[in-house]
């Protein structure tokens, strides 16, 4: 096995021979998850969210890069950090709010929230609360696939602290030794709740464990968009050619608090700053679309108009939406 370290970002030219309308389209996607987390997060403060709400800012990169590498039929598996994703393979901006808000025209009918929301049709298996748990279930639903003999992939995203779990080793022992075509995507967002990484662990490089399990990996600038796709194109074709199973660490980071009740203690607000201010996976775009005359202001800014319209239909849609009937007490339960 030949590890790979990547490089710490797409050179420049192969940004310039990536279409306009792909880069538009990443700019698009990226923007509607920034937007309607923040409208979530909105929300949340106004008292009609309740529970949980981890908000996935910061982070958009990795899921939009992941989903252009993807095609039809794959799947996808993630913690309760989701809303990124379920907006990235396609759900419904209404369907995903209304989950939040919990109300009937959600996702699970209002009755799971922002860490339980599923959805059959996109091929999206939750949203899980228990850290780590997506994992084997991840590698279960390659199994299924590799049985049926098509050539699906599936994506079970977790973090660097769900990276030290147990779980996560008895899953990548098995996972390569029936060579399923399972991408495990590390999104290392540098913490776990207040935890960071330096903290956690004295072996940072997260993707290198899985050497032990004879299993490929790389490392990815998760802030560039392009980087991710393209490191995601090779996890799939290896999957896809019945090679096993693949590592992708990608390199994020959360401009947000782990949760919405989070105290920040543990890191500066010039950490956060200097991320935004260098670092934006939206802002790169921007300017790549700019500088390559893919597109104009106005046309961003049209984009921008039509993300804006669709977050705000979706919030209207979620406080519309009535709560579930009491009788919806006894449905959906294992008895
Ligand atoms: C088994 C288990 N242990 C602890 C928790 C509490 N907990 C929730 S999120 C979290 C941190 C996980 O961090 P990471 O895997 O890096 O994901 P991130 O939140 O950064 O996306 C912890 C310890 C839990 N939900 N499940
Ligand atoms: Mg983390």
């Amino acid at each position: 096995m030949a590890p790979r370290k990547a490089a710490a970002s797409t050179s420049d030219a192969t940004k310039s021979n990536v279409a306009s309308e792909d880069l538009l389209k990443y700019y698009r996607e990226m923007m509607l998850i920034r937007r309607f987390e923040e409208k979530a997060g909105q929300l949340y403060g106004m008292g009609l969210i309740g529970g949980f709400c981890h908000l996935y800012i910061g982070q958009e990169a990795v899921v939009v890069g992941l989903e252009a590498a993807a095609s039809e039929g794959d799947k996808r598996v993630t913690s309760y950090r989701d809303h990124g994703h379920m907006l990235a393979c396609g759900m419904d901006a209404k369907g995903v709010m209304a989950e939040l808000t919990g109300r009937e025209g959600g996702y699970s009918r209002g009755k799971g929230g922002s860490m339980h929301m599923f959805s059959k049709d996109r091929h999206f298996y939750g949203g899980h609360g228990i850290v780590g748990a997506q994992v084997p279930i991840g590698a279960g639903l390659a199994f299924a696939d590799k049985y049926l003999g098509n050539d699906r992939v599936t994506f079970a995203y977790f973090g660097d602290g769900a990276a030290n779990q147990g779980q996560v080793y008895e899953t990548y022992n098995m996972a390569q030794l029936w060579d399923l075509p399972v991408i495990f995507v590390i999104e290392n967002n540098q913490y776990a709740m207040g935890t960071s990484v330096q903290r956690s662990t004295k072996s940072p490089s997260l993707w290198k464990r899985g050497e032990a399990y004879g299993i490929k990996g790389e490392e990815v600038d998760g802030m560039d968009v392009l980087a991710v796709r393209d490191a995601g194109e090779r996890a799939v074709a290896h999957c896809r050619a019945g090679k096993g199973p693949y590592i992708l660490e990608v390199k994020t980071y959360r401009y947000r608090g782990h949760s919405m009740s989070d105290p920040a203690k543990y890191r500066s607000r010039d950490e956060v700053q200097k991320m935004k201010d260098e670092r934006d996976p939206i802002e790169q775009v921007r300017q790549i679309l700019l500088t390559g005359n893919h597109a104009t202001e106005d046309e961003l800014k049209k984009i921008d108009a039509d993300i804006k319209a669709i977050v705000n239909e979706s919030a209207e849609f979620a406080k519309d939406s009535p709560e579930p009937a009491l009788d919806e007490l006894w449905t959906d339960i294992y008895a």
